[in-house]
């Protein structure tokens, strides 16, 4: 048996921060998970550090379901952001290292390929409609078949998924808290006409997404919704905050536009009332927030008996390890529906070299053994850690709003 002799937390930060959790064990196979909870990264290394890596040394890294229980239970304390990213990384690391034994890449130890690829959806984001169309059709002469928009909403000065002029979209950027301003009513009014010229100029022939960050009401859920229904999206995202399940229920009595949840859950309790009452058409919970690949299978095995679908977070601060993660995972579950692909900087990929690919609109994990992913600790030390925040939001009064 594969004893674990050792567990260790990387930090790093080439263009933002990561942590990755390194297991090592007294046969010399190393197994990688990510821990990265943007802009509280801080605190699952502590809960790490402290309380995690002293329980690890000498198990069985063969036990995954059992260390999984073991941390779940064993702390008493359930759920929550940063025990589910600590648990998800020792769980990552785990089947990594068991892929590594087996020689074999992860998805072969989770039921095979349940297809050739995965379907991937790239960012187009501008400040005008017309920037955005154009970032689109950028994204589809490199192969996307799917396509996130987001543009700039008029008369505020900043807008979530807008990157400023010439530079890359990475919204945890401030020492403190940046604040951004919101307006529902123009919001409202912008998106119709971004969906209604895309279709115009892009065609039907590319699926189109679009993600609200948890800014409406039910009601104004619903109504964006209906008006969107003409330019038939993949998908509406994260339409309002979803503490509360039950209020899917007004949304769908308003709208057949399909709905993506779930980029900030953490457990199958967070989404069982979406998913067993069919209010939302894809879950969006990954492996680095949501308990690892042990705990992801078991909400996507609680949504396929309800025709829900995969659709899991994929942006630029779930880093490499994750991605490769969640596409072992994607390619493997009989529900999987698209994977969300935000490109790292190179500087992240050199970081962590890894055998997943794109090709034609899908992504590949690889067929190294275990993840497939690596990381060059020389290489990690040059890029130090600094703090950043996720902005807040306010209503034009100064009212606090959801980010
Ligand atoms: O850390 C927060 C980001 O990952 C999030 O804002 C990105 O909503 C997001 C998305 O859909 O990629
Ligand atoms: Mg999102």
């Amino acid at each position: 048996m594969p004893r674990i002799v050792d567990a260790r937390v990387i930090i790093t930060a080439p263009g933002r921060n990561f942590v990755t959790l390194k297991i090592t064990c007294d046969d010399g196979t190393t197994g990688l998970g990510d821990a990265t909870l943007n802009g509280r990264e801080m605190a699952v290394v502590a809960y790490l550090t402290e309380h995690v890596v002293p329980c690890l040394i000498g198990r069985d890294a063969h036990r995954i379901e059992d260390v999984w229980q073991y941390l779940y239970k064993g702390a008493y304390w359930r759920r929550g952001p940063v025990t589910m990213t600590a648990i998800a990384a020792v769980d990552t690391a785990l089947w990594d290292i068991k892929g590594k034994i087996a020689g074999l890449p992860v998805y072969q130890l989770l039921g095979g390929a349940a297809r050739d690829g995965c379907l991937v959806y790239a960012h187009a984001n501008g400040v005008t409609i017309e920037d955005t169309i154009h970032e689109a059709r950028a994204a589809i002469r490199d192969g996307y078949r799917a396509v996130r928009l987001q543009c700039g909403v008029p008369g505020l000065p900043t807008t979530y998924g807008v990157a400023k002029p010439g530079e890359r979209y990475e919204p945890a950027d401030g020492e403190l808290p940046t604040e951004s301003v919101w307006s529902t009513p123009q919001y409202l009014r912008v998106v119709p006409e971004l969906f209604r010229l895309a279709r115009e100029a892009l065609g039907w022939d590319v699926h189109l997404l679009h993600d609200v960050h948890h800014r409406l009401t039910p009601i104004e859920a619903g109504r964006l919704g209906s008006d969107l229904e003409p330019y038939r999206p993949f998908w509406l995202e994260d339409v309002t905050p979803a503490e509360d399940q039950e209020a899917f229920r007004l949304i769908r009595h308003h709208t057949t536009t399909p709905l993506a949840v779930g980029e900030v859950f953490n457990s199958i309790w967070d989404c069982k009332t979406l998913i067993e009452n069919q209010l939302i058409d894809y879950i969006r919970a990954t492996v680095v927030h949501a308990g690892g690949i042990t705990h992801l299978r078991r909400i996507a095995a609680l949504a396929d008996l309800y025709q829900i679908r995969t659709g899991c977070h994929g942006a630029t601060d779930l880093s490499p390890v994750a991605m490769a993660a969640a596409l072992h995972f994607g390619l493997s579950v009989p529900n999987f529906g698209i994977q969300e692909h935000m490109p790292h900087t190179t500087d992240t990929d050199a970081v962590f070299p890894h055998a997943y690919r794109f090709e034609d609109g899908l992504m590949h994990p690889g067929d190294a053994p275990g993840l497939g992913v690596d990381i060059d600790e020389e290489l990690a030390k040059e890029y130090g850690y600094r703090r950043a925040y996720l902005p807040v939001n306010r209503l034009e009064d100064g009212t606090l709003w959801s980010w």
